[in-house]
């Protein structure tokens, strides 16, 4: 029997795979997006380059990050905030490119979120062995929006946990070009990534990016 009997074309849909009451994982979303929103990430970075901030408690992160948006996630000494102004320059953070805000908004509508108006993007980086502890995201005023989070690179493994910092984390690897959305009922649900592994990525090299974008005033 030859081989080329069970070859079939590429399957491009992307899928829609349920973690929660209200997060989906939307596996493939980016990619009718995914050049023009790699050259806007070029141009944001160029402008605001990533920085490894330090935590109120004083520890440096090991992910690296920037912002786009009139709102922009900054954490320090003085604790966690959002600021119009990247402190690094002193200038506005560099505006929210048009396919940033598209990708954000289909895919909300995708994860069952209609109206989603991001005015945040935040940009994390992560190099091999970078990790983000478990956290929920509660800086932002309004929880009724939803948060879509893009992953682009290296492959990692992110942490999806419940209501509860002990909830046990159940495990996604989540690759280039997948997007997760969630809201609702898990909208303050603990998560994290665990360390990433060195890889090499055919379009960002040894590195994963993750843009998060929410609604944060
Ligand atoms: C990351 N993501 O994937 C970190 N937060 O690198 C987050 O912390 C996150 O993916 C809120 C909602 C979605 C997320
Ligand atoms: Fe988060």
């Amino acid at each position: 029997m030859t081989a080329d009997l069970f070859e079939t074309v590429p399957d491009v849909r992307p899928s829609r795979e349920a973690m929660a009451d209200g997060a989906v994982l939307l596996r493939g979303f980016v990619k009718p997006f995914e050049s023009d929103l790699i050259a806007a990430l070029r141009e944001i970075v160029a402008q605001a380059p990533f920085r490894r901030m330090f935590t109120p408690g004083g520890h440096q992160m090991s992910v690296a990050m920037t912002n786009c948006g009139s709102a922009g996630w900054v954490t320090d000494r003085s604790g966690y905030r959002y600021d119009g102004i990247d402190p690094n320059s002193g200038q506005p953070w560099p505006t929210m490119p048009t396919v940033f805000c598209q990708l954000a908004v289909q895919a909300a509508i995708a994860g069952g979120f209609d109206g989603f108006a991001p005015d945040a993007c935040l940009i994390n980086r992560y190099e091999p062995g970078a990790r983000m502890s478990l956290h929920q995201d509660k800086d932002e005023q309004d929880f009724a929006a939803p948060i879509a989070s893009v992953s682009l690179g290296l492959p990692a493994i992110f942490l999806f946990g419940g209501p509860k910092r002990a909830d046990k984390p159940r495990r996604y690897r989540l690759e280039h070009g997948d997007v997760v959305v969630w809201g609702g009922p898990s909208r303050l649900f603990f998560h994290g990534v665990a360390p990433l592994a060195d890889g090499e990525h055919a379009l960002l090299g040894h590195q994963r990016i993750n843009l998060t974008f929410r609604k944060a005033r």
